[in-house]
């Protein structure tokens, strides 16, 4: 395929990424033009020699992934897209760029428009989206075989994604890992916003890079044949590989080039002009020479017989097969899911055991994983404690990607972002294990995630004060309130097996928003010890437990609180007081219930709330005369049980509590 010949030049194909990056950020008064016109030359020979992808059907499964992860040059890539005809970017979307509704959004975005493998702009995050990315390649390689299976992830970064600390997570993970079709271009221009790199960096890179166990070579980032020979070194390397490209932020304007004012701001006509001269492109704003135009497009279409020919060798697979290349959870794959967590239900209603969440989640995962197709586990080094390990467990290793379990290390944030590349790779369904006060390591990634919609499960343990004698630095107060206001993400927080069965049918049921699985250290009774077909938990929030006459009070918990409310509930039965018992597993998903139903639940009587953590996002189901019985800083070393003690999250407040709200409303 690298020797398909264009009409056009090297040079013009390249220069037309520049005019048109420049053109489009003059029209938006807003944008990064010295990125694109400095990796123009490294993109051109990329897309027209290596990349294998075919425009006009740009999901097609086994293409090579290109992540922008320097995002703020997205005109690099919308001009790429354009130039090889993608279907649905025209000339007009790069007129509007940045513009509301369009899909050239100032940083790319995942959804948005079609080539974009992912969300990039926040630094560091798309090269190590990109290590999921291709250990996920190599997963479904060693399930389905090269034939099927055969792809580079190509990475596009800037100085800046190897400042940031999770650029470590990334690199130390995939040298360990062998990712050889994993290929990084770094812009290495010596340039970020404050000026030179040398001004807070002096690491030597290909040192750090070979450190880590990759392959780490230089080259000249605008010699289109020095890019060539070593893209094509690192495609033939038995490591994962880094291109430092030295190349010249701002290449082609006069008075720009070279210096950090070519990174974020228009060239402003008077430059554009220039540097339409210096560059030989007499052409006006907006406009491709037709030889320039057609050689790029039959770049975008040099993949086809590859494409034809791994169609004709996928059409052995099963068409279930084939359909989980892309998403592994189908309707009948939830249908068996749906069974299976029937049974745990119903086994777990009757036996009633005493259990930590975390060994309740290993009970649903031990009967999951059998039937999930592509789920992989794993864990930041916690493997132990949550539970996320089954019977079935299988590590990853460099040598053997048929695994069914990432030892991730200890590496949060790397971790939350390499399982949004492996979802977003496809055929994987990821899951792993931290401490949920860890949750502010892995939050970017978590939060990015998000956003772009993944189905990625993260499994947090510890989730309490009832951690217990490692004390306050282990023990998250904020944490649940802090992941509850990030949009598109279920926070669930089931009080025993029978909730953590519905909620995991939940969460693998989103296909497009991620979970977070908030589960305890401590032993738990069962609450749900009636059966009943339906899963209670999907709707966010239930009345668990009803009461005698006219209600009262309404008490309100999750997890490993809802135990004490209805200690609560009987007491305060023994004092004449009417207590309904609402068990909150997931504050999103009850928030999306229409309004009767919320109102069946939430009641008119006054309300208390209980959980072992900050108020904050229990407010909005307070109401007026609302209580709150939980913790109002940070926790303390000592045994769990003596903690709930010390701090007053006791079934006697709870009561209490209802009590009062009961008087301030008839006050
Ligand atoms: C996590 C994060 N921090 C800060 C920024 C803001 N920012 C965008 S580009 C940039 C400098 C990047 O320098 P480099 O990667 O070398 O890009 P170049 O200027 O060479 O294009 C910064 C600080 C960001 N996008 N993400
Ligand atoms: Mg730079």
């Amino acid at each position: 395929m690298s020797n398909t010949t264009y009409d056009a030049s090297h040079k013009d194909m390249a220069n037309a990424i520049r005019a048109l990056s420049m053109d489009a950020i003059q029209a938006a008064n807003s944008g990064h033009p010295g990125m694109p016109m400095g990796m123009a030359d490294v993109a051109t020979v990329l897309f027209t020699k290596f990349m294998k992808f075919d425009a006009a059907n740009p999901d097609w499964f086994d293409r090579d992934r290109f992540i922008l992860s320097a995002g703020h040059g997205s005109m690099l890539l919308y001009s790429v897209l354009y130039l090889m005809g993608y279907p649905g970017v025209e000339l007009d979307d790069l007129k509007n760029f940045r513009q509301v509704g369009s899909k050239t959004a100032g940083h790319p975005e995942y959804g948005h428009i079609s080539g974009a493998e992912m969300t990039t702009g926040p630094l560091g995050q798309g090269l190590t989206t990109a290590v999921g990315f291709a250990i996920a390649e190599k997963m479904v390689a060693a399930r389905h075989g090269d034939d099927i299976c055969d792809h580079y992830t190509y990475v596009v970064n800037g100085d800046g994604c190897l400042m940031e600390g999770v650029s470590h997570e990334a690199i130390d993970m995939a040298g360990h890992l062998k990712l050889n079709k994993l290929i990084v271009l770094w812009d290495d221009n010596n340039i970020t916003i404050d000026g030179e790199v040398g001004v807070s960096s002096s690491t030597d890179q290909i040192k750090r890079f070979e450190a880590a166990g990759w392959n780490a070579m230089r080259c000249d980032g605008h010699d289109a044949a020095a890019i060539e020979e070593a893209i094509k070194a690192a495609q033939n390397s038995d490591k994962p590989t880094l291109i430092a490209c030295k190349t010249e932020i701002g290449h082609g304007s006069p008075n720009r080039a070279n210096t950090a004012r070519a990174h974020g701001e228009p060239l402003g006509e008077e430059e554009i002009a220039l540097t339409r001269e210096a560059l030989g492109w007499p052409y006006g704003p907006f406009v491709i020479p037709d030889d320039v135009m057609s050689s790029w497009r039959a770049a975008g279409a040099r993949s086809k017989d590859a494409m034809a020919a791994w169609e004709t060798r996928a059409a052995s697979l099963s068409a279930s097969d084939k359909a989980g290349l892309g998403d592994p959870i189908s309707t009948d794959v939830m249908g068996q899911v749906k069974s299976a967590m029937l049974d745990v239900k119903k086994s777990m209603s009757s036996d009633a055991p005493k259990l930590a969440t975390r060994q309740s989640n290993a009970k649903v995962l031990e009967a999951l994983v059998p039937i999930v197709p592509g789920i992989v586990g794993g864990s930041a080094d916690l493997t132990g404690s949550n539970g996320c390990k089954t019977s079935q467990y299988k590590a990853v290793t460099p040598d053997d990607f048929s695994g069914n379990y990432m030892h991730y290390g200890v590496r949060e944030f790397g971790m939350a972002a390499f399982m949004n590349g492996m979802s977003l790779h496809g055929g994987v369904v990821p899951y792993s294990g931290t401490f949920l006060v860890f949750a502010d390591y892995s939050r970017p990634a978590i939060r990015l995630g998000a956003l772009m919609g993944v189905r990625v499960i993260h499994v947090m343990t510890h989730d309490s004060i009832g951690v217990g004698e490692d004390g306050p630095t282990h023990q998250p107060v904020e944490t649940l309130s802090a992941l509850r206001v990030i949009p598109n993400l279920d926070v669930f927080r089931p009080a025993d097996t029978v909730e953590t069965a519905e909620c995991w049918e939940v969460a693998l049921g989103a296909a497009k928003t991620p979970s977070v699985m908030s589960m305890t250290r401590q032993g738990l009774s069962t609450v749900r010890t009636d059966h009943t077909d339906e899963n209670l938990s999907a709707k966010g929030a239930y009345v668990l437990k009803d009461c005698d006459g006219e209600r009262d009070v309404t008490l309100m918990a999750s997890g490993s609180e809802v135990e004490i409310i209805v200690a609560a509930a009987a007491d305060l039965k023994e004092a004449g007081v009417n207590a309904v018992v609402v068990s909150m597993p997931c504050m999103e998903r009850f928030a999306a219930q229409d309004h009767d139903y919320r109102q069946s639940v939430l009641g008119t009587a006054p309300r208390v709330a209980c959980e072992a953590a900050l108020r904050q996002s229990w407010d909005r189901w307070l109401g007026d005369h609302g209580g709150f019985v939980g913790m109002s800083g940070f926790g303390a070393s000592g045994p769990g049980a003596e903690l709930y003690e010390h701090f007053g999250i006791t079934s006697a407040n709870v009561a209490a509590e209802a009590k009062a709200a009961i008087a301030r409303k008839s006050a």
